[in-house]
């Protein structure tokens, strides 16, 4: 075992130190004079909010979210399922941004952190009728929040539709715990596309239902506070170590060739490199997360020049008191001694804390009664699975990591903070 642990933490260390040389191309991509930064939603002041409300509903009154349903549908079985996933979805969430930047430039995406929502996602204060609207009533049309009313035309004339997955609730989907899990054991890009995009990217869609579960899922405003919490996770794992995973791009690309950084983005005529910088070319944006560790906005130009800021607090600890075995078999980074803040998804964000309360959150409070019993997240359907033109062995190894790793936390009487 602790030889294994030797030999494990050097393969880490010689990952780190194998710097890849920018493709050629890059060094044209400019650096960005200014840079937006996208915020969780219960981040947002009230203003900010609103602001990014009303954008996103003039975008959909233009009848731009018909067109982003209609691209996304169009090529949907290209983009899912193998490496174009995260380097599309960025590219497509950035268009949408710059959308509504054209309505109102003080406009970021916010991000929605779905994972601290984790034990019952309906009762998420983005689903209230302040915010984007709950699930469907009995036609399945969404009737409250911003998209209340929204008709939609694309593929054909239609309310927009939710329809949760268990009736009135959701699931229990992957938690800060899991995600945590997959940051710090995720040494290659493939490793993280596989392990964020069959847990909780694939489990929102599937448990908000109706539109959300279909390939115009663009068209559910969710979509995109979902994908900004997705990029932001790569963006993350990215700025981890940016010399090595700044271009890194591995696995499979559409068609079964292997992806690499010169991939055309499905439908453009885009390189794959021209995104995976922030702060270059087109991607003038970051998030909140990097910015705090980093204390720089332009963060993935910065070359391991930063000190890692600790963020301690009460989530962080309680897992930090797990078995060693545990910790070392899920969590290398918490083991070893190495983590960085941006590969710790245990934040303090508390689930209901309302959106657009300026991040003034309290740390969340352990329920004790909750003791040993985190909930096995959802599985994804083989229907969904087949939509995804996912590999099914790809999916089930993530489902079966999840359910062990809750096995074990529960076995060790873990108290996991965001459940009450
Ligand atoms: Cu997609």
């Amino acid at each position: 075992m602790k030889f294994f642990g030797y030999v494990f933490g050097l393969a880490l260390l010689s990952a780190q130190a194998n710097a890849i040389t920018p493709p050629a191309g890059a060094e044209s991509l400019a650096a960005c004079s200014s840079v937006v930064v996208r915020k969780e939603v219960r981040s947002l002041s009230t203003s900010e909010w609103n602001a990014y409300k009303a954008a996103a509903h003039a975008a959909y009154n233009d009848r731009w979210i018909d067109w982003f349903g209609y691209l996304h549908d169009r090529i949907a079985m290209t983009i899912h399922g193998n490496s174009m996933f995260f380097v599309y979805h960025r590219a497509l969430t950035r268009d949408y941004e710059k959308i509504l930047r054209g309505y109102d430039p003080s406009v970021a995406v916010p991000y929605w952190n779905a994972m601290v929502d984790y034990q019952h996602p309906e009762q998420s204060p983005l689903f209230s009728a302040d915010n984007l609207g709950g699930n469907g009533n009995g036609n399945g049309c969404v009737a409250d929040g911003m998209p209340g009313s929204w008709m939609m035309n694309y593929p054909d004339p239609h309310c927009l539709c939710r329809k949760y997955s268990s009736g009135t609730t959701m699931p229990a989907w992957h938690s800060p715990e899991f995600i945590t899990h997959v940051m710090q054991s995720s040494t290659t890009y493939a490793q993280l596309r596989a392990g964020v995009e069959n847990s909780i990217h694939g489990a929102v869609h599937l448990a908000l239902g109706g539109d959300m579960d279909t390939m115009h899922s663009p068209l559910d405003p969710i979509f995109w506070v979902h994908h900004a919490n997705i990029d932001r996770l790569y963006a993350q794992w990215q700025a981890v170590s940016p010399d090595d995973r700044t271009y890194m791009i591995d696995g499979d690309g559409p068609n079964n060739v292997a992806a690499d950084v010169n991939m055309l983005l499905t439908g453009t005529s885009k390189p794959a490199y021209t995104v995976m910088r922030l702060g270059y070319g087109d991607m003038c944006y970051t998030y909140d997360t990097i910015q705090a560790a980093n204390g720089n906005a332009d963060a993935l130009s910065k070359r391991n020049t930063r000190k890692c800021i600790k963020r301690p607090n009460q989530a962080t600890e309680a897992i930090k008191k797990l078995p060693p075995q545990v910790l070392q078999q899920f969590y290398p980074s918490f083991s070893n001694g190495t983590v960085n803040p941006l590969e710790n998804e245990m934040t303090s964000i508390t689930p209901n804390t309302p959106i657009g309360s300026n991040g003034t959150y309290t740390a969340p409070k352990p329920n004790e009664a909750m003791r040993g019993k985190m909930p096995v997240p959802m599985k994804l359907t083989d229907a969904w699975v087949k939509m995804q033109n996912a590999c099914v062995e790809e999916v089930r190894d993530i489902e079966s990591r999840a359910a062990n790793m809750v096995e074990a936390l529960n076995k060790a009487n873990y108290l996991s903070p965001y459940l009450y």
